[in-house]
């Protein structure tokens, strides 16, 4: 594993080289909850990709052009009194070792020390945005170096976003990334069938949601790659459904977005279900809409597509389904173009899924949408929402919503479905969910 931590390293190292360009990298700190407790740590997704270390306050420096070292790391030192109340760190001593650093100073020295390594680099990659108090220590210490005009040795000019070179790099994922979002995946199949086996009309959706936290950590990921959802009913109407605290309702359908974290990699998982484990016919003529939808839009995925091309699959289908169904009216072309349809799919079809959930990558090169190419992961989620209160259709409609999500890489035959182990088909779907079945099996075990 350190091993892709310093590939990555040196990818980036680079990149920085060839432009002339120095980094600062933070992974970002505590964040208070309350008074002195604090919500637990994750480090920052671009610093954890270029580490692998998983302490906060830690700034990675990376200066290509300084001979003495090119990464450098400042770490909280050593202190036994602050490791018994805080925890174990891992000190300068150890770091390079541990992480394949070249150097590791305090952390204390950061902003009198920094003024070393940056003469000689003409631009400074960093994010602002996340910490202003990081940002105007880093915009003096730079002002300072640039205010001694040294001739010889410049110092940076010019800034330069993350998007532009890390992230760019962290968009095309390589295969040690990859056995970690498919060990997410796997971990996440699992929690989905253990929540439909799980399901019936009464349980609570924050006993789901519990188990589905479970889960995660019992197979070893690092927790969910998001607040998990578990929508009952009209709740799967609310896209960012967060409640999780009512009792699921026989006959009711009930939706669950939630996808496991391995090593800070996500997965990013929807599927929907019947309680009870039996669809009505409306729940599974949208249901199996839905589904075509996904199956046509995850045909489209493969090297040279794009998200535009996949969301228009995607919608044609599910428009061309809404007509038949006669949620919509008149002409296919008219519903396409007059956003009819909108009404029941208000979002888009798919979102780049990598250390973050919502991954960083440009959708976009030159205001044009940009081509999928072999290492990138997408997510592919069509889904239709009726709303309870929804006067415009019947009502055996109003209610239901369904989503059905799956991560997908693009390989250079075209694509691969690293979550296809989650059940999907509409008769899978009922026969996990089914409770009798779901006795019969817990009294046979
Ligand atoms: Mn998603």
């Amino acid at each position: 594993m350190l091993n892709m931590f310093q590939e990555h390293r040196a990818r980036f190292l680079a990149r920085l080289a060839a432009e002339n360009a120095a980094a600062i990298v933070p992974a970002g700190g505590l964040k208070i909850r309350n008074h002195d407790s604090e919500y637990r740590f994750r480090p920052r997704s671009d610093f954890y990709y270029l580490t692998g270390f998983r302490e906060p306050d830690a700034v990675l420096v990376l200066v290509p052009a300084c001979a003495e070292a090119q990464s450098i790391l400042f770490v909280n030192e050593k202190d036994r009194e602050a490791e018994t109340w805080t925890g174990r760190r891992l000190g300068t001593a150890a770091a390079p070792a541990a992480l394949g650093v070249q150097r590791a100073l305090p952390l204390g020295e950061l902003w009198t020390r920094l003024s070393e390594f940056l003469p000689g680099h003409t631009r400074m990659v960093h994010g602002f945005g996340e910490d202003p108090t990081f940002d105007q220590k880093l915009l003096a210490a730079v002002g300072t170096l640039q205010q001694k005009g040294r001739a010889a040795r410049a110092a940076p000019r010019q800034w330069v976003e993350p998007a532009l070179w890390l992230h760019e790099l962290r968009l095309r994922k390589d295969e040690a990334e990859l056995d970690c979002m498919r060990r997410a995946a796997r971990v996440t199949a699992e929690a989905h069938r253990a929540v439909m086996a799980a399901a019936r009309p009464g349980i609570n959706e924050g006993e789901l949601d519990g188990l589905l936290d479970y889960t995660f950590r019992r197979r070893g990921g690092t927790g969910s790659s998001y607040g998990n959802i578990v929508a009952g009913g009209a709740g799967a109407c609310i896209l960012h459904y967060r409640e999780n605290d009512r009792p699921l309702v026989q006959g009711e359908l009930c939706l669950v977005d939630a996808g496991c974290e391995w090593n800070y990699y996500a997965s990013d998982v929807t599927r929907t279900f019947p309680v009870g484990g039996r669809f009505s016919r409306e729940q599974r003529a949208l249901y199996e809409l839905v589904l075509r939808a996904q199956e046509a839009a995850i045909l489209k995925v493969r090297p040279g597509a794009t998200h535009d091309e996949v969301h228009d699959s995607a919608l044609a289908v599910l428009v061309d389904g809404l007509l038949a169904l006669g949620l919509l009216s008149g002409a296919r072309e008219k519903a396409l173009a007059e956003h009819a349809y909108r009404r029941f799919y208000m979002h888009r079809t798919g979102h780049w899924l990598g250390l973050d959930v919502h991954d960083c990558g440009l959708y976009t090169l030159d205001g044009a949408p940009r081509p999928f190419e072999p290492g990138m992961v997408t997510t592919v989620e069509p889904g239709l929402y009726v709303a309870p209160d929804d006067e415009t259709v019947e009502a055996r409609w109003r209610g239901i919503g369904i989503r059905i999500e799956d991560d997908v890489l693009v390989t250079p035959g075209g694509h691969e479905v690293l979550t296809r182990e989650v059940p999907k088909s509409a008769d899978e779907v009922e026969d996990l969910t089914r409770v009798e079945r779901t006795r019969t099996a817990a009294a046979r075990t």
